[in-house]
């Protein structure tokens, strides 16, 4: 079984996505996510011109052996545009192996360990009334899990607070619009939001936080010692995690979990995160970490450690990323939680899927591979628009230096 095709196809169903897809000699096709929001034709060129050509030919059902082809053969290793290429190469390989085995992914990765994937949802607002509406709503809808995100007092616009309450999207212009912050102002607005959401929500919500990877070390500490009284699920990306000795700081300095990893591409960006226990929860993707072979490794090292999965799921990994993701989260032994913001119905079209969201859980398709496909004709009705991620700056003007 040999491959035969491998196509890109990029498409803005709402937002842009590209898209892999493998063809065998015998017709089987399978699917991988290959989006990296702001980059998106950086991925596609690299799939197009040095990947694509070097598939055709190949068996299909070596993906151990394909996945160091192209990580060691490349000799230019690791990084967002090439592991997300290669992701999907993976994703779809997988796919592919599913289809012909006749069972969903999830059982050739050792079957099921739970029965449903406990999700959170993303509530926001501007204030903290509105924040509670948002909760309550949730809640309502049955999820188990809330991240809560407020407008900050004084900064004119707030990171992952948007006036589509569904769903944010942050890449929204086609120049990076520029934002302001203040860690001052931020320390002082944050604890009393969770105060509140603690106080009308009871104790078992969980909740979450994502700091966007705006503090220092040592504010991290402060923030996370000054959270500790409303028992956060977890505080995600309080600093950047290029430097993982900082983490040791944070830890020195609160007990409320952290999660991190939404940026990474490979197992060396967190290797030490994950032996110094360091963390709590990894975020990092099927989609930019190398496809389901290569984030199994990241995650049967964290599992070694305490460390449970987290991964990123905004609404720029495609449904069919989702759809890889659930096949890991639903298998592995240290799942810890998904992310999950539903996609527009435009998006739904394009990329029908099996895998439905109900009870606070998102439950994987039984159907062979994947459980999710895309419809090249849809597709072709939604081209690409350059879109991309605001740059944040400090009060002064500098850009943010960390
Ligand atoms: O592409 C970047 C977004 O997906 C990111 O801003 C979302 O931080 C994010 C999150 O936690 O979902
Ligand atoms: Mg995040």
């Amino acid at each position: 079984m040999k491959i035969a095709d491998a196509k890109v196809i990029v498409c803005r169903p709402g937002r842009n996505f590209v898209t892999l897809k493998l063809t065998t000699d015998d017709g089987i096709t399978g699917v991988g996510d290959a989006t990296l929001n702001g980059r998106e034709l950086a991925v596609a060129t690299y799939l197009r011109e040095h990947v694509a050509p070097l598939l055709i030919g190949r068996d299909a059902a070596r993906i151990e052996d394909t996945w160091q082809y192209l990580f060691q053969g490349a000799y230019w290793r690791r990084g967002p545009v090439t592991m997300t290429a290669i992701a999907a190469v993976d994703t779809a390989l997988w796919d592919i192996k599913g289809k012909v085995a006749g069972l969903p992914v999830y059982q050739l990765l050792g079957g099921r360990s739970r029965d449903d994937v406990t999700v959170y949802g993303h509530a926001n607002g501007e204030t903290v009334d509105e924040v509670l509406t948002q909760v309550a709503g949730y809640v309502e809808r049955g999820y188990r899990a809330v991240r809560v995100q407020c407008g900050i007092p004084g900064l004119e616009k707030t990171y992952g607070v948007s006036a589509d309450k569904l769903f944010y999207e942050p890449a929204d212009a086609p120049r990076p619009t520029e934002t302001r912050w203040s860690t001052r102002r931020y320390l002082t607005a944050i604890p009393p939001v969770f105060a509140r959401v603690r106080d009308q929500f009871g104790p078992h919500l969980a909740l979450l936080h994502d700091v966007h990877h705006r503090l220092t070390p040592i504010e991290a500490g402060r923030v996370g010692a000054s959270l500790e009284p409303y028992g956060l699920y977890w505080l995600e990306d309080p600093v950047p995690a290029d430097l993982q000795e900082g983490f040791r700081i944070i830890r020195q300095h609160t007990t409320t979990p952290i999660a991190v990893g939404e940026v990474f591409n490979s197992i060396w960006d967190c290797h030490q995160l994950i032996r110094e226990q360091l963390i709590d929860y990894i975020r990092a993707t099927v989609v930019h970490a190398g496809g389901i072979t290569h984030l199994r490794r990241i995650l049967d090292l964290a599992a070694l450690h305490h460390v449970r999965s987290g991964s990123h799921g905004a609404t720029d990994l495609s449904p069919v990323g989702m759809a890889a993701a659930l096949q890991l989260d639903v298998s592995i032994p240290n799942f810890g939680i998904q992310e999950y913001m539903p996609h527009t119905e435009e998006t739904d079209q394009v990329f029908p899927h099996g895998y439905r969201f109900a009870d606070g859980a998102l439950h994987p398709s039984d159907e062979p591979g994947l459980g999710v496909d895309i419809d090249e004709a849809a597709a072709a009705r939604y081209p690409y628009a350059p879109a991309y991620l605001p740059v944040n700056r400090l009060e002064d003007g500098t850009v943010h230096p960390w």
